[in-house]
C-alpha cells in the first residue's frame, strides 16, 4: 500500500493537540488566586487583581488579632474599577454587595450597610493602586472582603484570617 502524504503528518498534529488541551487545562486552573500573605503588625501586603479576571491575586491574608495593617490593591485590569471592602462575617457579604449596586454616589460603599463593614479602600480605577488601613479585629475568626463594584462581589473575594 503507497504512503500517502498524510501519515507523515498525523503523529505530529495529533502532539499539537494534546499540547492545546494541556494549555487550556492550565488555563481554567488559573481562574482564582490561591496566593496566601501573612501581614506584619504595621505592614503593608499588596493584593493585586488576576489581570482582567474578576479575581484578586491574594485570596486569604492572615493577620494578628488587634494590630493594624495596610492592605494596597494594585489593579493590573485594562478596563474594570476594582476596590477591597472588609466585612464582619459570611452573611455580610451579600447585604453589602447588594447594597453597594444602589452606591455609585459613594463609590459602590453603601452608608447604610457601614456597620457590616470593617474597612475599605476606594475604588482603584484600570492601572491605578490604592490603599487603606484598617484594625483587624480583636476576635480571631475568618473576615471576608469583596470587591463592592457591581457584578464582582460574588466571585472577587477574599478571607482575612485573623489569629
Ligand atoms: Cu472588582
Amino acid at each position: 500500500m503507497p504512503r500517502t502524504p498524510d501519515d507523515g503528518s498525523r503523529l505530529p498534529s495529533l502532539a499539537l493537540c494534546v499540547m492545546i488541551i494541556a494549555g487550556l487545562g492550565t488555563g481554567e486552573a488559573h481562574g482564582q488566586g490561591s496566593r496566601s500573605l501573612t501581614a506584619a503588625p504595621g505592614k503593608t501586603v499588596t493584593v493585586g487583581t488576576l489581570g482582567d479576571e474578576l479575581a484578586y491575586d491574594v485570596v486569604e491574608i492572615r493577620a494578628r488579632a488587634g494590630s493594624e495593617i495596610t492592605i494596597e490593591l494594585v489593579n493590573k485590569s485594562a478596563g474594570m474599577p476594582h476596590n477591597v471592602v472588609f466585612v464582619n462575617r459570611e452573611s455580610d457579604i451579600n447585604p453589602v454587595g447588594i447594597a453597594a449596586l444602589q452606591a455609585s454616589k459613594s463609590e459602590y460603599i453603601p452608608e447604610n450597610e457601614l456597620d457590616r463593614i470593617i474597612g475599605y479602600t476606594a475604588m482603584a480605577g484600570p492601572g491605578e493602586t490604592v490603599s487603606v488601613t484598617i484594625n483587624v479585629p480583636e476576635t480571631p475568626g475568618t473576615y471576608p472582603y469583596i470587591c463592592t463594584y457591581p457584578g464582582h462581589f460574588t466571585v472577587m473575594q477574599g478571607r482575612l484570617i485573623v489569629r
